[in-house]
Parts: C-alpha cells; structure tokens; sequence
C-alpha cells in the first residue's frame, strides 16, 4: 500500500497534528529538493501544529524549476511523505503535511505566473541552489549573458528562470493592485535576501524601470541563515521508509536532527506563519550567522568534499573519521578560518566547530562527498575565496585553504589519482577541465576566470604561488599525503 491521503492514519510515523483538508495555500516554494521537504516544511508543519486554527492560509505549493520527478512522485500522494531523522540513536519517521500540490514550471509557466500572482500567496520561498539565481558568483550580480535570462527577456510571459518568475509575478501583481508577496530566499548565499533583490531589480530595469522602482520600495526580501545537514535521496531510502511506516512512500527525505534557521526581520506588517514557535530566529541582522555557517560548515564540507573524494573517501561521516581529516579540520577552523569570523551574540565559535564535527561524523548520515563536489564554481567564492581574501590582507597563513582550492582545481580538471575519469557537475565543467598543460600554466588558467576567483585573486601573485605549491602536492604525493603534511607544519 502507498502513502496518501486515504492511508495516511495506518502509517507507522509521527502523522501531522492538524487537519490538512483545512489548508489552503500561502506559500509557494520554488525548488522542491531534498533540502527544502527536510528543513522549511518541517518548520512550516511544526508551525501549524502550534495553532493549527490560525495557520489554515498557510499551506504549500512547491514548484520544481525543471524536473517533473519530484511532482510525479509527490502527486501519487497527495503531497504527502515522509521526513526521516537519523542520528546513532535511531530513526525517527515523521510524515509531513502542509506540501499541498507540486508543479512543474517547464509543463504551465504561464500557470504558474497566475498562481505567484493569486492574492492568497503571501509568501515565495526558495531552494534553487546557488546555480539557479543566474548570477556572478564573484560579484554577485546578474549575469545577463545567461541563457535563461536571454530567453526571460525575450519571453517574459513565459519564463523559465528564477528571476523571471518572480519579475513576470510581481509585473502581473503591480498591474492589479495587489500587494507584493515577501520573497525568502534559503539558499547558502551571502546576504542572500539582499543578493536577490539586486538580482530581480537589475533583472526588471531591463524589461521597464517602472517594474523595478516599484519592487525596490515594495518588496521584501530578509536574508536567512539556513542549515540542516540532508544527503540527495537514494533507492535505500525508500526501502528504509517502507520498514520504518509500513508503507510505500517513493519520497522520503532523511536528515540529521539538527536544524537552524535564522531569518532577518523585516516583515513589518506583512502576514506570515509564526515559525518562531518551530524553533526559527528572527532577528535584525543575519550576516553574522550566515557568514559563520557559510565559512565554517560550508566552507570545510567543500575542503572535505574535494580532498575526502581524493582520498577515495565516499562520504563525509567516512572521511572525518580519519584522524588525519579530524586534525586537518581543527587546523582548518581553529587557525584559518574563525579568525575571520566575528561570532554571532549568543555563539561560541569553537563550540560551533565541535558540534560540527559532532554532526559530520554521524555514522547514520551518508553524506556523499560527489554530491558536496557539486557545483564548486559557484560555491567557492562565498564558502573559501572570501576567506582567503581576508587571511591575505591580514598577511597570516592560509594553507589548507590553499589546498582546498588546489584540491577543487584537480577535481574540476577531471580524473582522480589513479587517472579515472571524475563526473564533474558544474556549470563551468568545461572551462575546468585539465588539458595536459603544465601545473603552472593550469593553475593560472583556472584561476584566471573572473566569475569564480574575482579580478584579483587570479592577478596576485601570493595567491598564484601558495595554489600552485599546493597543486603540485596533490599531484606528486596524492590528496592524503598532502592533507597529513599540512597537518605538520
Ligand atoms: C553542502 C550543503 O552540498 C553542499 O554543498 O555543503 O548542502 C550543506 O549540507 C548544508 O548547507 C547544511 O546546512
């Protein structure tokens, strides 16, 4: 039997404590990953538990940018699944309630314009992943060159990106007289609220400057700080659901049970579920958390990702296992990067770190290193870059953070250490790969792409021979043996 709606009651989980029939949408969520069905419909359920009378506006619909698998899955339930934590001390299944419908944009787009345009959507969160806000990773504004924005320009009824979603949105709201919806974004970027609106306001100027000065004086959008540690999900997993409920679910999600979310409050009046009472932080300035969790946690998952793969480690908990990892992570945070974090109030840093190498080594978690490898071109600018810039004028060492970009440089290039062939997922794949040239001449090359390494990190020559040293390393003595040198020094 599979979960749904009519078997819901049998499922041997946490079921929602309220009445879904109830619900009618607030919100639309735009990227329907793992990540978001573990960490935001978590928070909005727990919400709506907590009065559940007063949260019937606040149901979801989430919307899949490209793929239909998730819709296809999801619809076969009615929205429903199950969220599975895991941690050594068990399993814990909980099966979510408040996901009303998926759609997927690609099949309606115009539909989907006129749902963002519905008066009873409040609310428009995000989970796009950094690739998905077609931008600059290294400047952080919008790249118009981008395919998907050429096309939005051209097609502005009928988009296909981020941007042009909400811009067709907001275009058809303004002209209707309907207040703006308030645009959260929970995706591991700086300032990502503050990103984003410069983003959709370069993205409206090109269409009609009226569009944008009326979204730059009547749209919010708070920045977050969002964090819960979620592996993709894998065929395991619904053989593990399907024991843990006693039903078919072609959805689940697992996670860790730690979760944070920390959301900058500029609301105002606006309507919006009370998810303070699910444990989120609503306070007045969020870089602070967001510069910590993207140095610290973000920052090293990417070290660990590409040296831990390297080193033929498959998964993080794996890799941090190693007591050769565990003292590279230590060095790592406690000499390279805390020193450029200034602590959240209320937050100890080296705290912070223990309980992160608490969560990575959670053997219950398989966190794959590939996945985390994802992608490093549009991650390394906020996760290492930024702190490498700031050790730099602070003229104190950065090594494993130099092995860390030597690290992604070897990845990106394509083939491992005994010269196997790597599945590289990155927009800029091609510009990465290693062409046989010497190890000089492709570091330069490498770093010399703006987009990633900014205007200046590939023109200093600190930079250039520190990357280089580290290059070399990897590619004489292997990713393990550099990683334990490193931890000499
Ligand atoms: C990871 C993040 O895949 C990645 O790049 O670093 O997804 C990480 O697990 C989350 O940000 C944790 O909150």
């Amino acid at each position: 039997m599979r979960l749904d709606n009519a078997t819901l009651q049998n499922a041997k989980a946490r079921l929602p404590a309220f009445d879904r029939t109830r619900l009618t949408p607030g919100i639309v969520h735009i990227g329907l990953g793992a990540f978001y069905r573990a960490h935001g419909i978590v928070y909005n359920d727990d919400a709506i538990e907590t009065d559940p009378a007063a949260h019937n506006g606040w149901g979801i619909i989430g919307v899949s940018l490209r793929s239909p698998s998730q819709r296809d899955r999801l619809a076969l339930q009615g929205g429903l699944y199950t969220a599975i934590e895991r941690s050594a001390s068990g399993d814990k299944p909980r099966i979510m309630g408040s996901l009303l419908q998926a759609v997927v944009a690609p099949e309606d787009p115009r539909g989907l314009v006129e749902t963002l345009a519905d008066p009873g959507i409040r609310i428009v969160t995000i989970t796009v992943t950094e690739k998905g806000y077609c931008h600059d990773p290294a400047t952080g504004r919008l790249n118009p060159a981008h395919s998907d924005i050429i096309h939005d320009l051209e097609h502005p009824e009928a988009p296909v990106s981020l941007p042009g979603f909400l811009v067709a949105a907001l275009k058809l709201r303004k002209n209707r007289g309907i207040a703006p919806f308030t645009v959260i974004s929970c995706d591991n970027l700086p300032s990502n609220g503050k990103l984003l609106r410069g983003l959709i306001r370069d993205f409206a100027a090109l269409r009609d400057d009226g569009l944008a000065a009326w979204i730059e004086s009547n749209v919010a959008f708070p920045s977050t700080m969002v964090d819960r540690i979620v592996p993709a999900s894998t065929d395991n997993d619904l053989a593990l659901a399907r024991d843990l409920i006693g039903l078919n679910d072609l959805a689940p999600v697992i996670h860790e049970p730690f979760r944070q979310w920390v959301i900058e409050d500029i609301f105002g009046s606006a309507d919006r579920p009370a998810w303070e009472r699910a444990g989120a932080q609503f306070v007045t300035d969020v870089e602070p958390f967001e510069l910590m969790k993207l140095r610290m946690l973000n920052g090293s998952h990417s070290a660990l990702a590409y040296l831990g793969f390297l080193s033929s480690f498959e998964t993080i908990s794996q890799t941090v296992a190693d007591p050769v990892f565990k003292d590279f992570l230590a060095g790592l945070w406690g000499d390279e990067i805390i020193p450029t974090v200034p602590a959240p109030a209320g937050t100890n840093l080296s705290a912070y770190a223990g309980q992160l190498l608490e969560r990575y080594a959670n053997p219950a978690i398989s966190h794959r290193t590939a996945q985390i490898a994802m992608d490093g071109s549009q991650k390394l600018p906020q996760r290492i870059l930024g702190t490498i810039r700031d050790r730099l004028h602070a003229g104190q060492p950065w090594n494993r953070l130099a092995l860390t970009v030597a690290a992604f440089i070897y990845y990106a290039g394509g083939s491992d250490e005994k010269g196997r062939p790597i599945d590289v997922k990155d927009p800029l794949a091609d510009r990465l790969k290693a062409d046989g040239q010497d190890p000089a001449a492709h570091v330069r090359r490498v770093t010399f792409i703006e987009t990633i390494f900014g205007t200046d990190l590939g023109r200093d020559e600190r930079f250039l021979h520190t990357v280089e040293a580290a290059y070399r390393k990897l590619l004489t003595g292997g990713a393990h043996a550099a990683v334990s040198a490193i931890n000499q020094t």
